[in-house]
């Protein structure tokens, strides 16, 4: 039985589609699901959203037990979280990171990235086609 792929998103990615569409786009986070859901045809994807630094850690060591790959959007925690740095280290498993935006062209406070030296690939400023081309490669390596 093949393992399901886990999208992990974190803070404020549950408010997509509701304000700032200019930088995030117009889709709510459900609309990629959906359409993420469709495009894996029968692989499992286990799609999550919390705005907790904790459950993100929780469910990133879930998903190096339960999952053949993960695609992480972490949102700020990007930014700021050397505990889920440490939890992704720990990581067996393929991480694509993935943004919406490209946070490199933006603010100086989030040139900082504590997932992408953790992470196999990170895909940024694609909108949510990122998602897309991130469940396209995981697929691809975990077949
Ligand atoms: O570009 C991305 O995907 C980000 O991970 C989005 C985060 C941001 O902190 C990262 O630097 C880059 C923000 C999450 C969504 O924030 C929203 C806030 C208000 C309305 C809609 C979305």
């Amino acid at each position: 039985m093949t393992k399901p792929i886990y999208v992990l998103n974190g803070p404020n990615l549950n408010l997509l589609g509701s304000r700032e569409p200019e930088i995030y786009g117009h889709e709510t986070l459900d609309d990629i699901r959906d359409s993420m859901r469709k495009q894996a045809g029968n692989r499992d994807i286990e799609f999550r959203q919390t705005n907790s630094e904790g459950q993100l850690v929780d469910w990133v060591q879930e998903a190096n037990r339960e999952a053949s790959a993960l695609i992480l959007n972490a949102g700020a925690y990007t930014h700021t979280s050397v505990a889920l740095h440490d939890a992704l280290r720990a990581c067996t498993l393929p991480v694509i990171e993935v943004h919406l935006s490209n946070p490199a062209a933006r603010e100086p406070f989030r040139q900082t990235n504590y997932v992408a030296p953790a992470a196999t690939a990170t895909i940024a400023g694609l909108g949510s086609r990122g998602y897309h081309f991130a469940l396209d490669a995981a697929i691809k390596m975990t077949a």
